[in-house]
């Protein structure tokens, strides 16, 4: 299987927000975009019309408070790395995440994030208790190729990406497609996700497929993605993942 299938809802256009947005239909009315290919099962759609996009984004940038000093390094290949974005975490107080060498432990839910959290449950049926927020001041943050394959994930549970502000480019690479001995070609797919889009990452999509938001020079203004995720407490994550499997140590 070499192509990707991707089922637009009729009418409109390619991913990335150039078409028509879901206010103008009725909101929530539009089909989410489908994109598949071998192992990828993702959702693209406008989830928030312009208004609440913009008022969304001017909160998060007002009331989030990204993590500070020892909190915005990370640990790739035996060195210590500045992110370069700035990272949270907010969620149930008895949740924590590890990657790259560093255990992050989610503040307390703000009315903000619990907006964006109901809308997505009302739009997906889906619930979530733990939420990942990048923010990337202009086209040089970025981040780079990983899989999100944490233990800490409730197996087979979808991953939910609401990004505000600068649209960017996140790109998709199947896993077979890396390195010097990949057995495939260069086969990779680039998604631009708008302003108020939700990307639905169903299972096994992190399974065979790695993502990146490299960096665009040209972009010269924010963005903000959040990432909302299932997580499990720790007396309950058992062997769910068994150990070394995550191998999030490239996510600078
Ligand atoms: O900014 C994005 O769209 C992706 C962020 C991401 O991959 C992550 O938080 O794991
Ligand atoms: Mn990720």
């Amino acid at each position: 299987m070499d192509a990707f299938v991707v089922r637009a809802p009729r009418g409109r256009d390619g991913p990335g927000g150039q078409g028509r947005r879901p206010e103008e239909a009725g909101l929530g009315r539009a089909p989410p975009r489908q994109i598949r290919a071998e192992g990828l099962h993702c959702d693209y759609r406008i989830l928030f019309t312009k208004a609440e996009a913009d008022e969304i984004f001017q909160q998060l940038e007002k009331e989030v408070q990204y993590f500070e000093d020892d909190q915005t390094k990370l640990h790739v290949f035996g060195r210590w790395h500045n992110i370069p974005r700035k990272q949270v975490t907010y969620g149930d107080p008895e949740l924590s995440y590890t990657y790259s060498g560093v255990t992050f432990h989610p503040k307390p839910w703000i009315p903000v994030l619990n907006r964006i959290r109901e809308r997505l449950t009302l739009a997906t049926g889906h619930t979530f208790n733990f939420v990942l927020i990048n923010r990337y001041k202009d086209g040089l943050d970025h981040i780079g190729e990983h899989r999100d394959d944490e233990r800490e994930l409730l197996p087979r549970s979808p991953i939910a990406s609401v990004s505000f502000g600068a649209c960017r480019d996140f790109i998709l690479r199947h896993r077979d497609c890396r390195g010097s001995g990949a057995r495939r070609g260069r086969q990779s797919l680039r998604l631009p996700l708008a302003h108020g889009s939700l990307l639905m990452m169903h299972h096994p999509t992190n399974i065979f497929w790695y993502h990146s938001v490299p960096p665009r020079r040209r972009v010269i203004t924010p963005r903000v993605n959040l990432t909302f995720r299932k997580l499990m407490a720790g007396d309950r994550r058992g062997n769910a993942h068994p150990a070394g499997t995550s191998d999030c140590q490239q996510q600078l």
